[in-house]
C-alpha cells in the first residue's frame, strides 16, 4: 500500500475531549472551553494530533449536550463563540486540529425548527412502525397539541430529522460550511448510519436504502476540496459497509465508529454481560483489519463517552490496573487504522465505583432504573463511568466549585504526576503516540494475527518493506512465556521472553 501525503489522519491520533468532565475554569463545577484551552499542554505533551470535541453547542440539556438547540452556537455553560475561536487558534499555534461532533439524526426538542419546521421531522398520524427507542419505549412520541406522533430514535426529547426531505439535508450542510469556514478541521457525526431510514422496511439501527447518497452528498457539498477528516458514528456496521463507507474512491467518510468489539461482553441488550473471550476480541479486531487492509480504513478505541472505562471492562482494574491499562493501549495503538484516546483513558481511569442512584446524570441510566434496571448494571455499564472528572494535580484541580458529578472511589494519579513518572500509563501512550509518528510499519504495515486461539496471550505482526514489528500482550493475571521468537530490537516494554501479569512488549526486526 503507498502512503499518501494528502490523507494526514492516517498518522493521526486523535484525543476525545467530552468538556464538562475536562476542566472547569469559572467554578461552577461543569468543565468549559477556557478550561480545556488551559490544558492543551496535556495534549501536546500527550503528543496527539487532533482534539475531538463533544458536543458543546446550545442543548436541550437532556442527553449530555447530544440534543442541539442550536447548530451554530455555544452553550453559555461551556462558554462562547469566541472562546471556541480562541480554542481553534490555540490548537493550532500547536500543531492540533480540531474535530467538531455534528448531531445530525436529530436535534432537541427545543430546536426552532422543532416548533416552525414541522416539515423537518418524522411526524405521522400514527406511529409508522413497532421501533423502540434506544434509550427505552417506543419510538414514537405522541404530541396531544397535534394529536400526531413524532419519531425520536433516542430520548423523546430528541426529533429524528427527516434526511428525505432535501431542504433538511440543505440546512444540515449548511451547518457544517459554517464550521468549515470558522477553520474546523474535522468532523465526527453522530450515529450518522441512522439517516436514510427506512420507515417500512428497516429497524432503528439498520442501514437505510438512502444513506450512501446521502453521504456521497454531504461530500459534495461540504467536503471536497477541503483537507478534512471524517468519522462516522455506525452502530450495527459491519466490516463491509465500512468499507464502502470509507473507500475514498466512493468518496463518502475517511472512517467510521464501528460497535463490534465493544458488543463482545454483551448479550441481547447492552446491560446483559457476558463474560469476554480475548480470542473473540483479538479475531474480531484482526477481522476488521483484514477487511479494510486493501480499501477503506479503520478506526481504533476502547472507549469513549458512552463505553465504560477500558480498564475496567478489558482489564483489570484492581492492583494489575497500571499494566493492564498500558498492555491495552499498547495492542490497540499497534493495529492498522487512527486511534482515538479518549479523556482519562491515558491516566489509566477505571469505573468510578458509583453505588447509589444519586450518583447518576445520565439520561439513558436514569431511563434505565426507571424501566425497572438494577444498580449492579449501572456500576457495570453506566455510561457515568466514563463521565467523571479528571484529576489533573493530586488535589484534583477540575473545578473550585462543586462538580457536576462525583469523582466515585477509585482516584488514580493525578495528570500531573504521571507526566513526572517515566513508568506511568501516561508515558506509554506518549510513547506509542512518538512511535506511530516515527515508525511507518505503525502506520502502513500489514497485519497478521498470531495463535488466534489463545485466550491469554494476543500477539501479532506489522510488516512494511523490510521491517516486521512484533507485539506480544499478556492479557492476564498469570505469567506466560510467549512460544515465539522475541528476537530483534525491543521497542517498548522491559528486556526478557517470559511476560509477567498484563506485561507486554514491541520488537523490531529487519530483514536484509
Ligand atoms: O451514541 C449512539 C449510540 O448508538 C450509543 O453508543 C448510545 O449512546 C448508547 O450507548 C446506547 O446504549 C451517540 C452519542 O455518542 C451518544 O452520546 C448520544 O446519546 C446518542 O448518539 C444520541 O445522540
Amino acid at each position: 500500500m503507498t502512503p499518501s501525503t494528502q490523507q494526514w489522519w492516517r498518522t493521526a491520533v486523535v484525543y476525545q475531549v467530552w468538556p464538562r468532565s475536562f476542566q472547569d475554569s469559572d467554578g461552577d463545577g461543569v468543565g468549559d472551553l477556557r478550561g480545556v484551552l488551559r490544558r492543551l499542554d496535556h495534549l501536546a505533551d500527550l503528543g496527539v494530533d487532533v482534539l475531538w470535541l463533544s458536543p458543546v453547542y446550545p442543548s436541550g440539556g437532556v442527553d449530555a449536550g447530544y440534543d442541539l438547540s442550536d447548530y451554530r452556537g455555544v452553550d453559555p455553560i461551556f462558554g462562547t463563540l469566541a472562546d471556541l475561536d480562541a480554542l481553534i487558534a490555540g490548537l493550532h499555534a500547536r500543531g492540533i486540529r480540531l474535530m467538531l461532533d455534528m448531531v445530525l439524526n436529530h436535534t432537541s426538542d427545543q430546536h426552532p425548527w422543532f416548533a416552525a419546521r414541522r416539515e423537518f421531522y418524522y411526524w405521522r398520524d400514527e406511529p409508522a412502525n413497532d421501533w423502540q427507542a434506544l434509550f427505552g419505549g417506543s419510538a414514537w412520541q405522541r404530541d396531544p397539541a397535534r394529536g400526531q406522533v413524532y419519531l425520536h430514535t433516542f430520548a423523546p426529547q430528541q426529533p429524528d430529522l427527516d434526511w428525505e426531505q432535501p431542504q433538511v439535508r440543505a440546512a444540515l450542510f449548511d451547518v457544517l460550511r459554517f464550521w468549515r469556514d470558522r477553520g474546523v478541521d474535522g468532523f465526527r457525526f453522530d450515529v450518522i448510519s441512522m439517516v436514510g431510514k427506512d420507515l417500512a422496511h428497516g429497524t432503528p439501527l439498520g442501514f437505510g436504502p438512502t444513506l450512501h447518497p446521502h453521504l456521497a452528498q454531504l461530500h459534495r457539498e461540504v467536503l471536497a476540496g477541503h483537507d478534512l477528516m471524517t468519522v462516522g458514528e455506525m452502530p450495527g456496521v459491519s466490516v463491509e459497509q465500512a468499507r464502502l463507507v470509507s473507500d475514498p474512491a466512493r468518496a463518502e467518510l475517511d472512517m467510521v465508529f464501528g460497535f463490534e468489539h465493544v458488543s463482545l461482553d454483551r448479550g441481547a441488550t447492552k446491560w446483559d454481560h457476558v463474560p469476554l473471550r480475548l480470542s473473540l476480541l483479538k479475531q474480531n479486531l484482526a477481522r476488521w483489519q483484514q477487511g479494510l487492509a486493501e480499501v477503506g480504513w479503520n478506526s481504533l478505541y476502547w472507549g469513549n463517552h458512552d463505553q465504560p472505562r477500558a480498564v475496567s471492562r478489558f482489564g483489570n482494574d484492581g492492583v494489575h490496573r497500571v499494566a493492564s491499562a498500558t498492555t491495552l493501549a499498547t495492542v490497540l495503538h499497534l493495529h492498522r487504522g487512527t486511534p482515538f484516546v479518549y479523556q482519562g483513558e491515558e491516566l489509566g481511569m477505571p469505573n468510578p465505583g458509583f453505588t447509589a442512584l444519586s450518583d447518576y446524570r445520565d439520561v439513558e441510566s436514569l431511563r434505565h432504573v426507571a424501566a425497572g434496571g438494577t444498580l449492579a448494571e449501572l456500576a457495570r455499564t453506566s455510561r457515568d463511568n466514563a463521565r467523571t472528572p479528571l484529576r489533573w494535580e493530586p488535589a484534583g484541580g477540575f473545578t473550585t466549585g462543586t462538580p457536576w458529578i462525583g469523582s466515585g472511589h477509585h482516584p488514580v494519579p493525578s495528570a500531573a504526576e504521571q507526566r513526572a513518572d517515566p513508568d506511568s500509563v501516561f508515558a506509554r501512550y506518549r510513547a506509542l503516540i512518538a512511535l506511530r509518528h516515527a515508525e511507518p510499519a505503525v502506520v502502513h504495515g500489514d497485519f497478521a494475527l498470531l495463535l488466534p486461539d489463545e485466550e491469554r496471550l494476543w500477539a501479532f505482526t506489522r510488516t512494511y518493506g523490510a521491517v516486521q514489528l512484533l507485539v506480544v500482550a499478556n492479557c492476564s493475571a498469570e505469567p506466560l512465556e510467549p512460544p515465539m521468537d522475541q528476537a530483534g530490537e525491543l521497542l517498548l516494554g522491559v528486556p526478557g521472553t517470559a511476560l509477567g501479569p498484563w506485561e507486554s512488549r514491541v520488537i523490531k526486526r529487519t530483514h536484509g
